[in-house]
């Protein structure tokens, strides 16, 4: 079922009315607009626009327990922020994606289109004791139990945040189901081999809302990954382009324009696009790279946090939509 027109859209963030979620950074947080969740991430350079999803149709806020809630006629949007020990992890995002399940459904909105895992200390620990696999076990887990197939896994992000700010949570739902879209350059996270941890990770590539004349695609956290490996450690100019080259992929199994067509009709095909990039010697270098591997980008926000596997230096997320798509996504 194609959602309509008026149901969803990325808008730019001073269309202040009705919005169902604009996500901020941490330095920008208002807290007099519920909508407006916030990113416990310091922004490090931004010439773009915060992301914003509108909807025009009974908008209303809730807080259920600590789950702050934006509730639209098709869609919804819920962020939980939790904190306990690290070494906790595990059952700390179980409860938290448990609970999260559970609103999902007592509040009708069955599908997932996309989650944000923000996690503290993501790369502290060794081995299996890494708190982001203890996230994916525990994420894993609660998945499992409430009967979620691999299939329907949402689009994913999970990145590193101060441990202070304890395990961020957001998500984004919907009535209708969203496609599902693989990356035929990787093997998907939830088909990953036993060495990146006890549980694999339980995210789709990218989902797809779309209606006959939109289609708006919600590209998960993407690194320099090439089947299940890392690849160009230490190289942050070629994980940047190996990324071109895995956005590339997606946009073409998303069935949308190609990644040059963005910048050329702006006025057709739009994006709002954020960069993850780790602190430490190389960030700087990767700031001033991503413009000249992806110029059609440059207006993406760009945060400082920690990737999910300490080998990678950037990451990128997004999402990207074309008001006169031509193929139709290959799932
Ligand atoms: C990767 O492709 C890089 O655990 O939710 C990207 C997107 C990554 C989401 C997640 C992790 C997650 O495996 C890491």
């Amino acid at each position: 079922m194609p959602f309509s027109q008026a149901t969803i859209k990325p808008v730019i963030a001073s269309e202040e009315r009705l919005q169902l979620a604009t996500f901020l950074p941490q330095a920008f947080q208002r807290s007099q607009r519920e909508a407006c969740f916030s990113i416990p991430l310091a922004a490090q350079f931004s010439t773009g626009q915060a992301e914003t999803w509108a909807i025009d149709q009974c908008l209303e806020y809730k807080k259920l327990a600590d789950i702050h809630a934006s509730l639209g006629q098709d869609y919804a949007c819920l962020q939980v922020q939790r904190s306990g020990p690290l070494h906790n992890m595990r059952a700390i995002t179980r409860q938290c994606y448990q609970d999260l399940l559970a609103v999902c459904q007592e509040l009708d909105y069955p599908f997932f289109v996309k989650f944000w895992n923000y996690v503290p200390a993501i790369n502290q620990g060794a081995g299996d004791q890494e708190t982001y696999k203890q996230f994916c076990v525990g994420r894993a887990e609660a998945m499992q139990s409430m009967g979620v197939l691999d299939e329907y896994v949402p689009a994913g992000t999970g990145v590193g945040c101060e441990q202070a700010y304890g395990l961020t949570v957001c998500a984004l739902l919907g009535r209708q189901q969203p496609t599902a879209i693989e990356n035929p350059r990787q093997i998907s996270a939830y088909q990953y081999p036993r060495q990146y941890g006890p549980r694999s990770p339980s995210f789709s590539r990218a989902t797809v809302l779309e209606n006959a004349s939109r289609r708006i695609m919600f590209l998960s956290g993407t690194a320099a990954i090439k089947g299940h490996e890392s690849l160009h450690e230490c190289d942050s100019l070629a994980q940047l382009q190996e990324i071109r080259k895995n956005l590339d992929a997606m946009l073409h199994n998303a069935g949308l324009p190609e990644l040059s067509e963005f910048a050329a009709s702006a006025h057709q095909n739009g994006h709002c696009m954020r960069l993850y990039v780790r602190p430490g010697d190389k960030q700087d270098a990767i700031i001033e790279q991503f413009p000249m591997v992806m110029p059609e980008l440059a207006a993406a926000q760009i945060y400082s946090a920690d990737i999910c596997r300490a080998n990678l230096l950037v990451e990128l997320d997004g999402i990207m939509w074309s008001e006169s798509p031509t193929r139709r996504p290959r799932t």
